[in-house]
């Protein structure tokens, strides 16, 4: 029986990593997260559930107590709308890092994984539109997203000290924007991809002929679907390198295209109010996955089409079931 600890649990991707591990019978979960359980995107009965803050430290020395792995999914975070407007919240994660690293090591628990972000990489190799992919390499030299991405790389680096010097066995995946169901579509931490689907539904809905859009719509993303992103985590924490490798997508596209792909699925067209004066992130951003591809053998099943399509239906069914979504559309966490 091997035991496995989620932190951020009760968020997107932890709920879907709890998911997957609750099928299997050889794995005792314990599943963390400052959100009350009434609040978790999905919560399981068959794990152990704790509404903890992990930013104390002996919340962290008791639920890593015999435990075996440990997934940190745990983070005050969100779409631009979010990061860009609580720089300081989100490097107070850093004390979720710390204090977990700290506690496996008292613990002995046997490897750590951190979930960083491409929000690390060097802006100034950003300001352009469809970019060439980013490479792990090019978080160097350091500029990455103010608040948010500076803790992200701190905390890739405590990780790369701890096994160092410790010798805890520590994993770490840079996460470009993931998206698909059982995440937050509204509320404020909410990224592009749900943002857009949200808004397009909801003017179909109300026959409204327009929308707004962050920005000009030129600005260049890649969008990783849940289960590529879970796969891609797995992959690297089963695998032997504590290096740090990209989880994203090489499918670039502007946010007019993406509305476009999300205009077809809807089968309802729109009018874009470009607001320039909305948190906007960097001009371009992609995965280059030829590091991970080769050292790990992962890449991306899903495309952004088939993604969207998933991510769409799971937004429209919450939007028109009339049941309560409040716990997919807030910002507040405690
Ligand atoms: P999420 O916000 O849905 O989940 C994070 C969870 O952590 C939330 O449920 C939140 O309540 C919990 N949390 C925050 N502070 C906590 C604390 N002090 N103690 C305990 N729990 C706490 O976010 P997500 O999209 O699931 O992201 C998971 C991880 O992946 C985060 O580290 C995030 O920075 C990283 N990441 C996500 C994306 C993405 O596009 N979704 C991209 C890059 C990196
Ligand atoms: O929020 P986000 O998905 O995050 O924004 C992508 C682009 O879409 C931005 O330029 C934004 O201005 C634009 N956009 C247009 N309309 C809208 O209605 C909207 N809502 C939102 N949210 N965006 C809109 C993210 C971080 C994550 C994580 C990933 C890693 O930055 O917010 O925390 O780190 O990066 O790749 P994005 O991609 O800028």
């Amino acid at each position: 029986m091997k035991k496995i600890l989620i932190c951020g649990a009760g968020g997107f991707i932890g709920g879907h990593l709890a998911s997957k591990f609750i099928k299997d019978k050889n794995i005792q979960l314990i599943c963390v997260d400052i959100k009350p359980i009434e609040y978790w995107f999905q919560n399981f009965d068959d794990a152990e559930n704790y509404s903890l803050d992990l930013k104390d430290y002996n919340n962290t020395i008791k639920v890593t107590e015999g435990v075996d792995d440990i997934f940190n999914l745990a983070c005050n975070m969100g779409g631009m709308g979010f990061i860009e407007n609580n720089k300081a919240e989100c490097m107070l994660s850093v004390l979720i890092n710390t204090n977990l690293l700290r506690a496996a090591i008292k613990n002995k628990c046997a490897k750590y994984l951190f979930s960083s972000s491409a929000c690390v990489y060097n802006g100034s190799k950003q300001n352009e539109t469809f970019i060439p992919g980013l490479k792990e390499t090019d978080a160097y030299p350091a500029e990455p997203e103010d608040g948010y991405g500076w803790e992200k790389l701190f905390s890739e680096r405590m990780c790369r000290h701890f096994t160092e010097d410790f010798g805890l066995e520590t994993r770490v995946v840079r996460f470009h924007n993931i998206y698909g169901p059982i995440g937050t579509f509204d509320g404020g931490r909410e990224k592009a991809p749900a943002a857009l689907c949200r808004k397009i539904i909801k003017a179909k809905n109300e026959s409204s002929k327009v929308i707004d859009v962050w920005g000009d719509g030129k600005q260049t993303r890649s969008f990783l679907y849940i289960d590529d992103c879970i796969d891609g985590m797995l992959k690297v924490f089963n695998s032997d390198s504590s290096e740090v490798f990209n989880i994203g997508s090489e499918e670039q596209v502007s946010i007019n295209q993406m509305i476009d792909i999300i205009e077809n699925i809807t089968q309802y067209k729109v009018d874009k109010n470009y607001q320039l004066d909305k948190p906007l992130g960097v001009r371009g951003r992609s995965s280059d996955n030829s590091y991970v591809t080769e050292k790990i053998g992962w890449k991306p099943k899903s495309t952004l089409k088939e993604g969207l399509m998933k991510t769409h239906q799971w937004i429209g069914q919450q939007i028109n079931s009339g049941a309560n979504i409040d716990k997919f559309c807030k910002s507040n966490i405690e």
